[in-house]
């Protein structure tokens, strides 16, 4: 009897070792590649986005280096002319219409300074490129050498951070903003609802959204949200993506974007210093945006980093993983802290599945609605590097062994509900599968 066929995008069968589980791993980050980069999904999400990137850069490592080079290659490839590099590459291969908004509604080339040829989305997400160059030379520095990845990448590195720190500085208190949801990465979150109130939603007949011919209705935005992700993207659009010129009707300083601003910073004076440049400068500025980060965003009472709102100019009293991933800052003055409100009732770290999303008491948790409650490896990721860095080894298993379960239990889902460890969203999601390679590379 011949087996019945599997189709292209069948979830990967749970896996019963470590050892299965690299395998199947290996398996979604290898269908997801195209040639030159990684698809986060190959139904979701059929383009390059950027952090996904990174965070798959740091699983493709263990797998090959060379292709984790390629892949940060590909992504500057889309770089503007001004340092940013943009949320979203679009990929030639895949049907205009399979992705909304897709290139018809950014129009790159036409609004913004991106290179000829690459069609891409206007606005960034978090600066956690230059970790992952930095992680990749370090996963095989002989071949990296070789190929003199560092020399050619440290440029684009440093002209997206140059980008941040001279565009992004709304606020003029030494951090970068973010002018959309969609560039905290955190799209949906409950500290988007008070500022996104304001802006009014594009009307609901002039776009067709395209997730949910993938997607559980009930686990994505609501078509209000997204009339308002839509508005704003179309103003910047018609500004020309210009940061000085826009009337932003949303900025937010996100202690999240601006943590990994800071662990990307502390990595690029490390690729300077390898490339016998001086790092001074760097660890200058990584000082420098912890100090602000501290001084405009730690919230004592909270025991937690909150966002600011600049339009309405007060913190949003919404308690996120955002407010966690500093944990995975170096030194940080108030770890102590931080890390008792990780280990408490509102994330329990270590007692649920993942880390939360977002606080289980609060009155917005929905626990398995992207962004609203479930746990997301990526950020589960970065929470565990804090407790291993700030003295929480004991957690940090607990927590790895949670994400390795949940990775081979569910096929790899883009997240997890925290409380009945059920898989949301879609499946064989490439940095679920990467996050997970490289946990599986490490003992703790
Ligand atoms: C999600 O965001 C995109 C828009 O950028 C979407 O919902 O269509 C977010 O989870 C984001 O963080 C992620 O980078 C992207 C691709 O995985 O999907």
């Amino acid at each position: 009897m011949t087996a019945a066929p599997v189709a292209a995008d069948a979830p990967a069968a749970p896996a019963a070792t470590d050892a299965d589980l690299r395998r199947a791993a290996v398996r979604v980050l290898l269908g997801n590649w195209t040639g030159s980069s990684t698809l986060p999904s190959r139904t979701l999400y059929p383009h390059q986005w950027s952090w996904d990137s990174a965070f798959i850069m740091l699983g493709l490592r263990h797998i090959s280096p060379y292709r984790a080079q390629r892949e940060l290659e590909s992504m500057l490839g889309a770089q503007w002319a001004d340092g940013r590099l943009p949320h979203i590459a679009f990929h030639p291969a895949t049907p205009p219409g399979a992705y909304f908004p897709g290139p018809d509604f950014w129009r790159s080339a036409s609004a913004g300074s991106a290179p000829p040829g690459v069609p891409t989305s206007g606005i960034v997400q978090p600066p956690v490129h230059a970790l992952a160059a930095w992680e990749t030379h370090r996963a095989d520095p002989v071949a990296s050498r070789r190929r003199g990845f560092l020399e050619r990448v440290r440029p684009g590195l440093a002209a997206w951070h140059r980008y941040l720190a001279d565009r992004r500085d709304l606020g003029g208190r030494g951090l970068a903003a973010v002018v959309h949801p969609w560039e905290s990465g955190m799209d949906n979150s409950p500290a988007w609802d008070a500022p996104l109130a304001r802006v009014e939603p594009a009307a609901a007949g002039s776009f067709r959204r395209r997730d949910l011919d993938h997607a559980d209705v009930a686990d994505r935005p609501t078509d209000l949200d997204y009339g308002r992700y839509v508005r704003l993207a179309a103003d910047y659009r018609d500004h020309g993506y210009d940061d000085r010129a826009t009337p932003f009707g949303f900025a937010v300083e996100d202690p999240s974007f601006n943590a990994l601003l800071v662990l990307s910073e502390h990595a690029l004076a490390d690729i300077t210093a390898e490339l016998g440049g001086d790092p001074a400068p760097h660890r200058e500025r990584a000082a420098a945006l912890t100090e602000a980060l501290v001084g405009a965003l730690w919230d004592p009472g909270a025991g937690l980093f909150l966002c600011r709102d600049l339009i309405g100019g007060a913190p949003i009293r919404e308690y996120g993983v955002a407010g966690l991933v500093p944990l995975a800052v170096p030194g940080l003055p108030v770890a102590a802290d931080l890390l008792r409100t990780a280990l408490g009732e509102r994330f329990r770290v270590g007692g649920v599945h993942l880390v939360p999303s977002y606080d289980l008491t609060g009155p917005a948790f929905e626990p398995g609605r992207y962004w609203r409650g479930p746990g997301w490896f990526n950020m589960s990721w970065l929470v565990h590097l804090g407790l291993l860095r700030h003295g929480a080894p004991a957690q940090a298993a607990a927590l790895r062994a949670s994400m390795l379960a949940a990775a081979a239990r569910t096929g790899f889902a883009e997240y997890v509900d925290p409380y009945s460890g059920e898989g949301r969203g879609t499946r064989d999601f490439s940095w679920t599968a990467a996050t997970v390679l490289d946990l599986l590379s490490r003992e703790v």
